[in-house]
């Protein structure tokens, strides 16, 4: 057997690039490049070997950790996990920037490699700068944070563990049941160590995903629970795009007429305009595919974790006896909630269970009807979404009316955190899969503008269009300097209601007094008047501030013909969110408060609680 001597850390990198993946029949590098920001604890090992590897793993330079690992994650998301990137940081403060975007990427199950720098393994500098010092456990470091958090964790002490940490890592990132994120902590020294590796170990290998297929005994199970159902109902999860399923899940719809819902991951599964499509379920849900999740009997879950939103904080299925068909990769999510597991990919899974259930429609007693608060739902949308009085401030759903009136159906919205997400959930109108890209599993503010870069890497053909927050901008907004510098477009609508005016409605809503959400509602000296526009064009943006819809439709339309990063400034209303639809949200209200508003909010919460159909 050959050997090649390298560093730890250019054995990492040359692995790394001969890793491929297919995507309709064209053989792509599984890693599209690295994110990077060097310190003392990656320059020397990993910036030496990335450097020297450049024509095959391109290395990109970002401004901030954390808004790095999101553009890395938001680009892993757009390409369905097929595709995915690594972030390398310095130790202690860089690496830390990055926990809560892995936390992120675990909670979406999104392929993400982070390659935080570690403490000296041979600890002859004890303590190097930025090393946490444990008193009582020497093993501890800064890293140790990143456990809980990743799918997959090893610390790099050695050069040769590679042998077995990269193959593990390259298994867990391309598992469809397993996806998350993975944290290889390198420490610094054995970076630069050399070891005689294997020449057979940076072979080329091509990943191609596992398509598991359904338990017999699961199969039967859930395909004589749908062949009795009277009202059944599918949620379409973010699952249905992983698997590449979107066709098969119409054919599977069509082929049964049962009516599908989608959570946030999910939307975009079917187009808007499908008579079948019933639109966003749950708590930001639309009244027709919420009506149906009350009456349902049985509920086929495909690739969803069924997190409270969707749910309805579990008070949203009514219908007694109902049950649930967990249709999903991964068994910890396919039996929750004494779901009727069906454990198996959503292509394969269907096709099987379409099989099983020839000659099986729902009756057309259930799907008239439905078909009919489609209608009214979408009569309703638009009412909210069209333009508003003279003298009134806009509010978000006016905007996006906007912003959906000037799109296109190849057009992708980008969106995490706020009031804007519950908006787009019920308002916006996917028109093709993967033209709604919604970070709700964590709904991180200030994932947006990273995250739309990482989109944009993905998807350099389409425009990308971000929709923001001002609490999110202010938040993380560096990684604008880095879209410009990369040329990649972005075209950002920031609403400026001048604080967490959703935060603030909830807060209301609780039977809270306005309180340190709105700015006007926080303790200060000057009131801030942040020009967004001045700020976006100070990192490079072409900015502009719209005073009305009219004037932002126009500079939409002028940004889609410019090649420039573009960022549009409203003043928006952070009062009123769209009450048609939706559903109560378990938010646990206070017991005891001398607010009479919060014992009244109290009351109808304890009301509420009894709705729950906990272990059902
Ligand atoms: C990192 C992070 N911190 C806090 C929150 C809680 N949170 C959710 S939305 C929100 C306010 C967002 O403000 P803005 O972006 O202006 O949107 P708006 O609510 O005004 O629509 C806050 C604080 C969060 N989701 N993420
Ligand atoms: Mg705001």
């Amino acid at each position: 057997m050959s050997h090649i001597r390298l560093t730890a850390a250019q054995a990492l990198v040359r692995f790394l690039a001969a890793q491929w993946t297919e995507i309709d029949g064209a053989r792509l590098p599984l890693f599209a490049g690295v994110w990077a920001i060097f310190g003392h604890g990656n320059v020397a090992g990993l910036g030496e070997a990335l450097y020297g590897l450049q024509d095959r793993l391109p290395t990109f330079r970002a401004h901030n950790e954390q808004g790095m690992a999101h553009a890395a994650i938001a680009y892993a998301k757009a390409q369905n996990r097929r595709r995915m990137m690594a972030c390398t940081t310095s130790i202690g403060p860089g690496a830390l920037n990055m926990v809560t975007a892995a936390a992120l990427a675990h909670v979406n199950r999104l392929p993400v490699l982070f390659l935080p720098g570690d403490v000296f393994a041979s600890r002859r500098p004890d303590p190097v700068l930025q090393q946490v010092e444990d008193f009582g456990d020497a093993t501890v470091s800064a890293n140790d944070c990143f456990r809980p958090v990743s799918r997959f964790y090893d610390r790099l002490q050695r050069p040769e563990q590679l042998l077995a940490a990269l193959p593990r890592a390259l298994q867990v990132l391309t598992d469809p049941a397993d996806c998350g994120p993975v944290t290889l902590a390198f420490c610094q020294d054995v970076q630069a160590e050399a070891f005689d590796y294997p020449e057979s170990f940076f072979a080329e290998r091509l990943w191609v995903p596992r398509r598991a297929r359904a338990d017999r005994g699961e199969l039967r199970a859930a395909t004589d629970l749908l062949k009795q159902a009277k009202t059944p109902l599918i949620i379409a999860g973010g699952g249905v795009h992983y698997s590449g399923a979107t066709a098969d899940l119409k054919a599977f719809a069509e082929a049964h007429l049962i009516p599908v819902a989608e959570t946030q991951a999910g939307k975009s599964a079917l187009p808007y305009d499908h008579p079948l499509n019933l639109g966003a379920i749950g708590v930001t849900g639309t009244s027709a595919a919420n009506g149906a999740a009350e009456r349902a009997d049985v509920i086929l879950s495909v690739g969803t974790r069924l997190q409270d939103f969707t749910t309805g904080s579990w008070a949203l299925f009514k219908q007694p006896g109902r049950k649930i068909i967990g249709l999903n990769t991964q068994v910890f999510d396919a039996g929750k909630h004494f779901a009727q597991p069906l454990v198996a990919d959503a292509r394969e899974g269907l096709a099987e269970l379409t099989t099983a259930l020839a000659g099986y429609a729902a009756p057309d007693a259930w799907t008239r009807p439905l078909a009919e608060a489609k209608t009214a739902w979408a009569a309703e949308a638009e009412a909210v979404t069209r333009d508003p009085k003279a003298n009134s401030l806009p509010t978000d759903a006016q905007v996006i009316g906007a912003v959906q009136r000037t799109g296109t159906p190849q057009d992708i919205v980008v969106c995490a955190a706020g009031g804007l997400p519950g908006e787009l959930h019920k308002l916006w109108n996917a028109a093709e899969p993967g033209g709604y890209h919604l970070e709700y599993g964590f709904s991180c503010m200030g994932y947006e503008i990273a995250g739309g870069l990482g989109v944009k890497l993905a998807r350099p053909d389409r425009e990308v269009i971000v929709m923001v927050g001002d609490g999110s901008y202010l938040m993380m907004n560096s990684e604008l300097a880095t879209a410009v510098m990369l040329g990649l477009k972005l075209t950002l609508v920031v609403l400026d209601n001048r604080g967490f005016g959703c935060i603030n409605r909830l807060q209301k809503g609780t039977g809270g007094a306005p309180f340190n959400n709105l700015l006007q509602d926080t303790r200060h000296e000057t009131l801030p008047e942040i020009d967004f526009r001045a700020h976006a064009e100070s990192l490079g943006a072409k900015a502009v501030k719209v005073a009305s819809l009219a004037e932002l439709e126009d500079a939409l339309r002028a940004a889609r013909q410019d090649h420039r990063t573009n960022v549009i400034v409203i003043d928006t209303d952070p009062q009123i969110s769209t009450q048609a639809g939706g559903h109560w949200w378990d938010v646990a209200v206070p017991e005891v408060s001398p607010r009479a508003e919060v014992q009244a909010a109290h009351r109808t919460y304890a009301e509420k609680l009894g709705t729950q159909t906990l272990g059902a």
